[in-house]
């Protein structure tokens, strides 16, 4: 046999891109067919994603790829097109980012409760949650004319193929899906004055979507396959770990930490830390906490007018460790906007040095978020009772070696690094398994990637005591959490 090429396309909030996987036996080979940027636009108020340019990049790349026999879709998680009845969209999809729900999530929350929230659907208490952002948009006239929403991957997959349908990794990031019964949340939705039939139906990674449509103008009709749709869960997938004691982070816009678990935890402790209970594949739970992650550098690095961090992180590495530290999940961070300056008001309103050089700035956010990463892999164990003996960094956090290497010694474990590209080779590993070239399990796809990629180990340095020092001083500083 030809072994088997298949498409993986993966929508990041910074950037998209189109990859091809090809596997054979023992081999698994992931090249680039085309990357694009995707950058929001703001209009008015509002800051949209630019779905067509996004669908567009997608179509360039599908032509980039030349022939493959499936097509896998993933992206960042929670946000939605809106559909009238005809099928056509209501509107640019809103960016997770806008100041839509601001205020609004809290009271959602709590009129609903936020006790029975997370009992229904494990989720993190997040003010993009779809389940706010629909609260925001009831009302409008475009959701008085939605008869569909579909999540952005299974939108982009409609617009291919034709059909609707909503994957479940996917659809247990918006809160509006029900963990235990693996159904919409329907009561919920109707408490919360939302509509239960706007919501598509369910399907489970591996499962045929349909060929992409002639109108489409792609040669060759490949079939698109519903993959682990959330990024996150497909990145999780090709974590190259083996056995169970291990944590992961997958580090890119945010740094998702956390282990995998076969059981929801919905301990009052873990609600309060903001553990969320995300669905990943065969029945496995992603139990994690979203760290505002790289978001911090990127943002800044747009601010400085800079696009390679690689030589501001060699100075960064240089500079004295600890001189300040922010905490990273504090909400100042969330929208876009001057980051470097919010820092410094971090910093400044905690009494710390304020950093007065581009590298000082990066130092502190590497140590801080090294030691937001010490935080959630600590409570990831004590919350689920897994002991950990390894952490490993996916995605393109994978490639900053500093963070790597600060994350293993603020955890005090090792740190295996890689790969950068694990969230489209766990889409290409759905795929190849769903057309019987690779499987049958979990352990066997991780295999592939420990077997097939390039991993970087980090020994911790030092003991760690210095970090939990500077995590009290942060705790000092900014109160209870
Ligand atoms: C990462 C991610 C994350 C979500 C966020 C909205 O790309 O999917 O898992 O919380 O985007």
């Amino acid at each position: 046999r030809g072994g088997l090429a298949v498409a993986a396309v993966d929508l990041g909030a910074s950037s998209g891109r189109v990859m091809v996987g090809r596997l054979g036996p023992g081999t698994l080979e992931l090249t680039e067919a085309h990357r694009f940027a995707n950058e929001p636009v703001r209009l008015g108020a509002t800051l949209h994603w630019d779905i067509l340019a996004l669908y567009a990049g997608v179509l360039r790349g599908l032509r980039a790829a030349g022939p493959v026999a499936g097509v896998g879709i993933d992206s960042w998680a929670v946000d939605y097109g809106l559909l009238d009845a005809s099928g056509a969209l209501l509107g640019n999809p809103v960016h997770y980012r806008d100041a839509r729900t601001d205020g609004l999530a809290d009271r959602v929350a709590d009129k609903l409760g936020r006790e029975r929230l997370y009992a229904v659907t494990g989720l993190q208490h997040l003010p993009f949650n779809t389940l706010y952002q629909l609260a925001a948009a009831a009302g409008t006239p475009q959701y008085g004319l939605a008869e569909r929403l579909l999540l952005i991957p299974d939108l982009l997959a409609y617009w291919l193929t034709g059909e609707v349908g909503a994957e479940v990794t996917n659809a247990s990031t918006t809160q509006l899906y029900d963990l235990h019964r693996r159904t919409w949340a329907a009561e919920l939705m109707t408490e919360a004055g939302l509509r239960p039939e706007l919501m598509a139906p369910l399907r489970e990674p591996g499962t045929r979507i349909g060929p992409v449509r002639p109108e489409t103008g792609l040669p060759g009709s490949p079939e698109v396959v519903a993959v682990a749709s959330h990024d996150t869960a497909s990145a999780v997938v090709a974590v190259p770990a083996s056995g169970e004691r291990f944590a992961y982070i997958s580090c890119g816009t945010w740094s998702l930490v956390g282990v995998e678990l076969d059981r929801p935890v919905l301990s009052e402790a873990g609600r309060r830390a903001n553990f969320t209970n995300e669905t990943g594949v065969d029945g496995t739970i992603r139990y994690l906490r979203n760290v505002m992650g790289l978001w911090l550098l990127q943002e800044s690095m747009r601010a400085w007018g800079l696009t390679d961090p690689a030589d501001l992180l060699r100075r960064a590495a240089d500079r004295p460790a600890f001189a300040s530290v922010v905490d990273v999940d504090d909400p100042v961070f969330m929208p876009p906007g001057d980051m470097p300056g919010r820092i410094a008001d971090a910093c400044r309103a905690t009494g710390q040095p304020v950093p007065e050089t581009p590298a000082a700035t990066v130092r502190c956010i590497v140590d801080s978020l090294a030691l937001a990463h010490r935080r959630a892999v600590r409570q990831a164990q004590e919350l689920s009772g897994r002991h950990v003996e390894v952490v490993h960094v996916v995605g393109g956090g994978a490639r900053n070696a500093l963070l790597c290497q600060l994350t293993a010694d603020a955890c005090g474990l090792p740190v295996v690094a890689g790969p950068v590209e694990a969230t489209a080779l766990g889409n290409v590993l759905i795929q190849a398994r769903a057309a019987g070239a690779a499987g049958p399990g979990l352990p066997e796809l991780r295999a592939l990637v420990r077997d097939t990629q390039h991993l970087i180990r980090y020994e911790p340095r030092g003991d760690s005591s210095s970090w939990a020092a500077a995590e009290a001083r942060l705790e000092r500083g900014n109160g209870p959490r």
